[in-house]
């Protein structure tokens, strides 16, 4: 790492707080700090030991701007693995600017976004999936997510894809090995060996791309629309779920004539929310842009609540949006089952397999939403710890090199030569390699660490 420029930057976000803290790495960042930090006991930054703290004020231009703590960190025991000093000062707007435009006064350059985190990289201190893991943490919008997050962050990912990738590895130098010096003592190389190695990488990159979409609908979340006919209760389901008078409710057919969004979080799930207006034939002219909107946004969705009133027999408009639950993952949710049952529920039986029953206008059946969206996004076998795939990167990464495992074991039974075997298991390794970082072009760093801001 080029140790000559140290960088800096507010690393809180921009705002009034009570602190804010200007972060400062390299190997002069201690030297800069004590140029703008006058320490109360007038020992120098420069002559602390790592993981010590002190008092004092910051000096600009001859005049004290704030009282200040800085923390100093030793290389290589600190977040970039080089020389690091926090200045936490005072959390408004001018005072952090202060500090910050007095740092770079003072001889460091403005870091540029993710830089930090991405000399932490480069110095070793963690792998590229750790590194997505930090804006996974600061992202994270659940406790579902912030856990899995923190997972990746200490190595989960990293150690399921090193074990799959030292397998592999093990497997080439000992087809290369045997090639190569027929007369050492080597063992065989015999095909069910091979095959086993290539079943049991296959087995785990296969189980991580399979908790990927789960892994998405914790993270990312998945645009749901709530739809049915006019007067279902699907603005009072919409309020339910937000815990917020979101929606209009009118006992007058047609209230909702645009989309209304919301995002909530339900169990582990976060749902993009978009109430929608009741689907029927109508000559309003308002009215029908509404219940077009409604379709367009039902025929993009990733998940349909398709809402019916306990309370009526089904209608035309109730059959249509049966047929075009078909083509969404859907729950049926049979509203006002407080009052007595007209509707003919095993026709919607017979369409859709989640069915939910609530009564929106009392409160009841957020648990049972949940339980059914958990259900189809598939976060009940989630597991956290077990590290779990973030973004269409590292997703691509693992397909890759499981269609190359996959490659690796058809020129086998095809009976081509170990060295198209080696060829395709060789493939499978780089892209493992790639995906977490240890052969990885500046392009792809370029563009995991684009999706940071300045100050992480
Ligand atoms: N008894 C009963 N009434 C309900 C229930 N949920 C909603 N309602 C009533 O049904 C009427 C319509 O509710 P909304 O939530 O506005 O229905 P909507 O589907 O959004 O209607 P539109 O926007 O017109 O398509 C209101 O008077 C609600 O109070 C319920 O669970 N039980
Ligand atoms: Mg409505």
């Amino acid at each position: 790492m080029d140790d000559n420029k140290t960088i800096a930057a507010i690393s809180t976000a921009q705002g009034e707080g009570g602190i804010g803290v200007i972060r400062i790495s390299g190997s002069r960042s201690a030297e800069i700090a004590d140029k703008v930090f006058r320490n109360i006991n007038s020992k120098k930054l420069a002559d602390m030991r790592g993981y010590t703290a002190a008092f004092g004020k910051i000096v600009y231009n001859d005049e004290e701007l704030d009282e200040a703590v800085a923390l100093v960190f030793r290389a290589p025991h600190s977040y970039t693995g080089e020389d690091v000093v926090e200045i936490s000062c005072h959390g408004g707007v001018y005072i952090t600017k202060q500090v910050l435009r007095a740092v770079l006064d003072a001889g460091a350059v403005p870091a540029q976004a993710g830089e930090f985190t991405k000399r932490a990289f480069l110095n070793g201190k963690i792998d590229l999936t750790e590194a997505e893991a930090v804006i996974d943490i600061i992202t994270a919008k659940s406790r579902c997510a912030a856990r899995s997050a923190m997972f990746v962050k200490e190595g989960a990912l990293r150690k399921r894809i090193s074990s799959v990738k030292d397998e592999l590895l093990a497997l080439i130098a000992h087809l290369s090995a045997w090639a190569d010096y027929p007369e050492e003592d080597i063992a065989e190389v015999d095909d069910e060996m091979i095959f086993s190695v290539c079943d049991k990488a296959t087995n785990e990159l296969e189980k991580l791309l399979s908790s990927y979409d789960a892994g998405q609908a914790v993270k990312q979340g998945i645009d749901t629309v709530i739809a049915g006919r006019p007067n279902v209760g699907k603005s009072t389901l919409m309020n339910l779920l937000s815990g917020s008078e979101k929606s209009i409710v009118t006992d007058i057919p047609g209230t909702t004539r645009d989309v209304v969004e919301e995002t909530v979080v339900v169990g582990d799930v976060i749902l993009r929310l978009s109430d929608t207006a009741g689907l029927r034939n109508t000559d309003d002219a308002v009215e029908k842009i509404g219940v077009d909107r409604a379709k367009k946004r039902l025929e993009q969705c990733g998940l349909l609540i398709a809402v019916f009133d306990n309370s009526q027999t089904l209608g035309e408009d109730d059959y249509e949006l049966l047929e075009l639950s078909a083509q969404v993952p859907s729950i049926a949710v049979i509203n006002k089952t407080d009052l007595e049952n007209k509707l003919d529920i095993d026709k919607i039986k017979y369409k859709i397999d989640n069915i939910v029953y609530i009564s929106a206008a009392n409160g009841e059946g957020r648990e049972e939403i949940a339980a059914a969206v958990e259900k189809i996004a598939g976060t009940t076998k989630l597991n956290p710890s077990e590290g779990i795939l973030s973004n269409e990167r590292q997703r691509s990464n693992v397909a890759g090199a499981l269609r190359s495992v996959k490659e690796a074991r058809e020129a086998l039974s095809f009976g081509m030569t170990y060295d198209a075997v080696t060829v395709s298991l060789e493939d499978a390794v780089s892209e493992l390699s790639e995906m977490t970082g240890e052969k990885t072009s500046d392009e792809v760093l370029d563009r995991v660490f684009h999706n940071f801001c300045v100050g992480k």
